[in-house]
This record gives C-alpha cells, sequence and structure tokens, in this order.
C-alpha cells in the first residue's frame, strides 16, 4: 500500500500560558506561573511546519479551540453575561480559570488515534478522538476536535470517524501519543502502548503520577477501527513515575524504524521481540541504554519526542534544540546518523515555548497516514502552501497577545479577541462554521 504521512500540526492559541495543571509532566509542573508568550509560541509552531514543509513532508494545519471555554465554566455554575462568567471565575477559583482557558488542544498527537484505510475492514482512514479524560483542562478537547476532524476529513468514502471512548476511569484514552503504525515491505502493525490495565489492581501500574492510557481503550480502539494486527504493550511504570507521561516522551518509530530506550517498556526485549516476529526482520529497532541516556535526561531533552519523517532525501530527524545542547543526547542522535541506522539527516528546532508545558516536535502534530487519493479528499484550505503560510503569519501577528500570565486570563478582552481572531481563522481556512460561538 502506497501511504504518505500528513502531519496534521496543532496552531498554538492565543491564551498559551503555564498555569502548571499536568501533574506527571515534568516541565508543566516546574514552569507553572511564568510568563508565556503565545504570539512567539505560535510563530515557533509555523516555522517548525514550514521546516517540515521543506523537506518534501505533506503538511497541514488544525486550528486551536475555542477558549476560555465559557460553557464549561457555566456548567460548573458560574452565570451572568461572559464577562461575569469570567470575572466571578477569576477570583473564585483561578484554577479552574486556567483550565478553561488552556491552549492544550496545540498538542494534536493528542487529539485523536488515527489507522489507515488498508488496515481496516471498513477500508477507510479510522478516526476515535482522544477522550483525554485524565486533566480536567485536555477532557474538554474532544468535541471541537472531533468537529474539526470531521470538517477536515469529510468525504465519508475516505474517512471514518468514531466518537471517543467513553470517559470513565477504564477508559483513559491519550491517542496518538501512544500508538504508532510501523510497516516492512509487506506488513503492517498497530503498536498500542498503554499504562496501566484499570481492571486489574494486581498488575504493574506507576504510583506517583497517573497512567493516562489504559490497556481497555486501547483495546477498544483496536475494535473500533476493525483492525486485525493491533499489538499491546505496557510502558514501564517506573517510566511513568520519573515523568514518561505518554509513550511518545520515550519511543518514535515510523514506517520499518523504531527509535526506543531501553527502559521505554514493562519488558522491552519482549516486547521488541513480538514486533520482529510480527514484522519481519526488516524492522529496524534502534535501542537507547540508560548508560548513554537515563531517563530524566530522556525527559529532559525530549529526544524521543523528535519528528521522524520519511523524505524524498531519506529518514530525517526533526529533533527539539535542547536534544542539540546536551552532549550526550545529541551523541545518540550523532551515532544513529552516521551508523547504518536509515536516519540520513537530523535537524534541531526551537519549540521552547511548547516544551515548557511538555510539548515537544511530535507532540504538537498528528500523523494521518493517506493514499494519495485520501490526500487528495483532505480540505485543501488547511494544506500547507507559501501563501497560507504567509497569512498565518500576518493572522498571528495581528491577534496574539506577546505575553501572558495565568493571572491575566481573567481579562475579556481575551475572551472577544480570541473568537474575533478563530472567525478571521476559518474563513482563512475556508472552514465555515465550526467553533461553539459560530452556532
Ligand atoms: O497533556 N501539557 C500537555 C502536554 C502534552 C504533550 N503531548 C504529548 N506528549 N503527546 C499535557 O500534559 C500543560 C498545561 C499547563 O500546565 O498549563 C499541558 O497540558
Amino acid at each position: 500500500m502506497n501511504t504518505v504521512e500528513l502531519q496534521l500540526d496543532g496552531l498554538v492559541g492565543p491564551t498559551h500560558n503555564y498555569a502548571g495543571l499536568s501533574v506527571g509532566n515534568v516541565a508543566s509542573m516546574s514552569n507553572e506561573g511564568s510568563v508565556s508568550h503565545p504570539r512567539a509560541a505560535a510563530l515557533q509552531g509555523l516555522d517548525k511546519m514550514a521546516f517540515v514543509a521543506s523537506l518534501g513532508v505533506e503538511q497541514a494545519v488544525m486550528p486551536p479551540q475555542e477558549r476560555p471555554d465559557i460553557n464549561l465554566l457555566r456548567s460548573l455554575g458560574f452565570c451572568g453575561d461572559d464577562e461575569a462568567v469570567l470575572a466571578a471565575a477569576h477570583l473564585e477559583d483561578p484554577v479552574l480559570l486556567a483550565q478553561a482557558s488552556s491552549a492544550s488542544s496545540m498538542w494534536t498527537a493528542n487529539a485523536a488515534t488515527v489507522t489507515p484505510s488498508c488496515d481496516s475492514s471498513s477500508s477507510r482512514v479510522q478516526f476515535t478522538p482522544a477522550n483525554l479524560r485524565c486533566k480536567l483542562h485536555r477532557s474538554i478537547e474532544p468535541p471541537q476536535a472531533a468537529a474539526l476532524l470531521k470538517r477536515i476529513f469529510a468525504d465519508s468514502s475516505c474517512f471514518e470517524h468514531h466518537d471517543p471512548v467513553i470517559a470513565a476511569d477504564q477508559f483513559g484514552d491519550e491517542g496518538a501519543a501512544n500508538h504508532t503504525w510501523l510497516r516492512t515491505a509487506d506488513r503492517t502493525v498497530n503498536f498500542f502502548v498503554y499504562g496501566c490495565v484499570s481492571r486489574d489492581p494486581a498488575a504493574p501500574a506507576p504510583q506517583r503520577f497517573p497512567a493516562r492510557q489504559t490497556l481497555e481503550s486501547s483495546q477498544a480502539i483496536a475494535r473500533l477501527h476493525r483492525i486485525d494486527n493491533a499489538f499491546f504493550a505496557q510502558q514501564s511504570p517506573d517510566a511513568i513515575d520519573a515523568g514518561v507521561f505518554h509513550n511518545d516522551v520515550i519511543s518514535v518509530g515510523t514506517e520499518n524504524l523504531l527509535l526506543v530506550h531501553e527502559q521505554a517498556f514493562l519488558n522491552t526485549a519482549a516486547t521488541l521481540k513480538a514486533l520482529t516476529d510480527m514484522l519481519g526482520d526488516d524492522l529496524v529497532t534502534c535501542v537507547v541504554p540508560t548508560d548513554a541516556l537515563t531517563i530524566p535526561e530522556t525527559v529532559m531533552t525530549y529526544l524521543f519526542n523528535s519528528q521522524l519523517l520519511k523524505t524524498p532525501q531519506g529518514m530525517v530527524l526533526v529533533a527539539p534544540s535542547q536534544v542539540r545542547e546536551h552532549a550526550r543526547a545529541r551523541a545518540v542522535v550523532d551515532g544513529w546518523v552516521q551508523s547504518d541506522s536509515p536516519i540520513t539527516q537530523a535537524h534541531y528546532i526551537d519549540v521552547q515555548e511548547s516544551m515548557h508545558n511538555g510539548g515537544g516536535p511530535a507532540c504538537l502534530r498528528l500523523r494521518v497516514p493517506l493514499t494519495r487519493p485520501e490526500l487528495e479528499a483532505v480540505h485543501t484550505g488547511i494544506r500547507w502552501s507559501d501563501p497560507l503560510e504567509a497569512a498565518l503569519r500576518a493572522w498571528v501577528e495581528r491577534w496574539y497577545p506577546e505575553s501572558l500570565k495565568p493571572d491575566d486570563l481573567g481579562d475579556p478582552t481575551l475572551a472577544r479577541a480570541n473568537r474575533d481572531a478563530l472567525q478571521a481563522l476559518t474563513d482563512l481556512l475556508d472552514l465555515g462554521s465550526v467553533y461553539p460561538f459560530q452556532q
């Protein structure tokens, strides 16, 4: 099956801030209360998209969500007009206001799980938005994510959309951050990594930080997508307790290449053997030993949150600039490029604003494997081009605050500007009415 991988990057929203909302995510916890730079953050994201597109990779943009989510605040008892709701939330419960205002939909690796049409008995590309039930500020993303995905991938002869898996303890789902599609010449595997088995209290589980993805939800997605080549492996609970809150913080794979830390899974050797048995000897696994990079170094540099891209020049790694600055992480990358691994080039990219909240290059994109005809069926308004890039840069310059603190979030002009900005964006991307305020 001849597929291309569309990189659907989340555009950072104008309320991007550091509220320390994600227990278990070391960067989010340690940057709580710092000043953010929404304009710079959005421009860093656009720089990354432009760079990836320049490599000859299919690139597209996913709009941000409407924030603050005033309907969330209303549903929790704040009333009056929008300004009164914001003022009361700011006064009574600033953490809740920050949760309602987070720009976290930028991390589209958590927006959905996507599997290719060739693997499904329905012969269509399969989408299940993640329920993100583990964190309140993220649990409000699925309705808008689902609406946007349905608008972007609208052709029902190519694309099938499922509802998110039920948001219950047993079914924590964080989307593609815990799913990797691998393939060799004639075989494919959907590799799902989970943090715990919710129904089995005796099973190994992290003690300090939450396991966001459950086996039960990964299994449900494989059923919904009607795929018979799913393989499930458990993440190392110790790694989760050290800040590896998603599998994409400790492993990245595409095509026949999997880069992984030796402590990524509960049993890494057995997991890699099982994958090789399924995919054959063409599967290339590059395992980084703890001696070369410890788990804290992995979390600090986000080495495995690099984008691994198949390009006309071969396999290219797009890593966060933190890796370049860290001698040991940099040595790992140099080793991959110099060895006979399929990686031919490495590039470093500055996504510092997102990194401060625990989101590297790979968190900012959702990968959508498509055949050429499926790619042609994608909404054209969001596909990368020079004119779109110029229009998006001008749009960001026009609407985004230069800096922001969590305490600024009660400002009603922010909420109004966010809606005006999104109206201008939906016009620019030719998306019609997708947001709650446009209904
Ligand atoms: O869910 N950070 C996000 C980062 C998500 C990264 N995604 C992947 N690894 N795929 C999270 O923890 C921080 C928000 C704050 O603290 O203000 C936050 O939500």
